[in-house]
């Protein structure tokens, strides 16, 4: 199908297009263009920008990335699809960041399908996709991970999580960096650094932020975050748009009675 550059709406219909042909392909799962219905819904919400609250946790994000020993990231079909070439770019801003594959539907042959995205998309080295370690108490496929990877990382960021994979990752010790549109998700709940931010956004802010956050970084030294604030942050941009909305519709008091 073919989208008018002209039409209002051709970035989120290109978006939508993408998803569906990588549907297709079998790189994304038909669950996935449901959730990434979910995020578009959350981001007209919070007005399809970055807010100074998602700004601060992308800069904050850029620094635990850079304090981190073993950093992760986590990828799914949605990721690998809409972002392989914004986390190549993160990665080359930060050549310790290791790529894993990790998915909710997980079947070998979509798992082979996602690491080839991510390698066409310019990421060279990918793991996950012959997972060999558990997560313990963690029913789902998530559970899988990489000896190499996420089994020995101490900061994971997982964009388009599931709340129980959170939790279970936290649990190892490991501290989590969320990228998800949805402030009342379990995943930014329960998220150390919960970014409310749309993904290919939050990872463009993080890889510009590396390079401004280098000189103060000490490996192991994390600086503290303030998670609720975030999602209170989170939760006021959406309250400001509704209520602005709210009254530039609101009835005018008639001048003749
Ligand atoms: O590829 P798989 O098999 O691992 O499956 C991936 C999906 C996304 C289907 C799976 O993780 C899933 O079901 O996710 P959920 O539980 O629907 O959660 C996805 C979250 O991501 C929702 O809270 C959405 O608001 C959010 N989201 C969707 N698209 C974006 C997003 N957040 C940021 N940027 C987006 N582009």
């Amino acid at each position: 199908m073919r989208i008018s550059p002209r039409h209002p709406r051709a970035a989120s219909l290109r978006t939508r297009a993408r998803l569906a042909r990588e549907m297709r392909k079998g790189v994304v799962a038909p669950e996935g263009l449901i959730a990434h219905g979910r995020g578009e819904a959350f981001d007209y919400l919070l007005g399809e920008r970055s807010s100074a609250g998602a700004r601060k946790a992308e800069r904050a994000a850029a620094a635990w990335l850079l304090a981190a020993r073993r950093p992760v990231v986590s990828v799914n079909g949605n990721v690998a699809a809409l972002a392989a070439r914004p986390l190549a770019r993160l990665v080359r801003a930060l050549p310790g960041l290791r790529v894993e594959v990790n998915l909710f539907h997980r079947t070998p042959a979509r798992a082979a399908r996602v690491a080839s995205r991510l390698r066409a998309g310019g990421i060279r080295t990918v793991f996950g996709v012959h997972p060999t370690v558990r997560i313990p108490k963690l029913p789902s496929d998530r559970a899988l991970v990489d000896r190499e990877g996420i089994a020995q990382a101490d900061v994971c960021l997982i964009p388009l999580e599931d709340g129980d994979r959170t939790e279970a990752l936290r649990a190892l010790g490991i501290r989590v960096i969320s990228i998800d549109l949805n402030p009342l998700s379990r995943t930014s709940e329960r998220s150390d650094l919960p970014i409310i931010d749309e993904l290919t956004r939050a990872l463009d802010h993080i890889t510009r932020a590396i390079p401004l956050q280098k000189a103060q970084a000490r490996p192991g030294f994390f600086r503290p975050f303030d998670r609720s604030r975030a999602l209170a942050d989170a939760f006021a941009t959406i309250e400001r748009r509704l209520t602005r909305e709210t009254r530039a519709r609101a009835p005018r008091p008639s001048r003749h009675r």
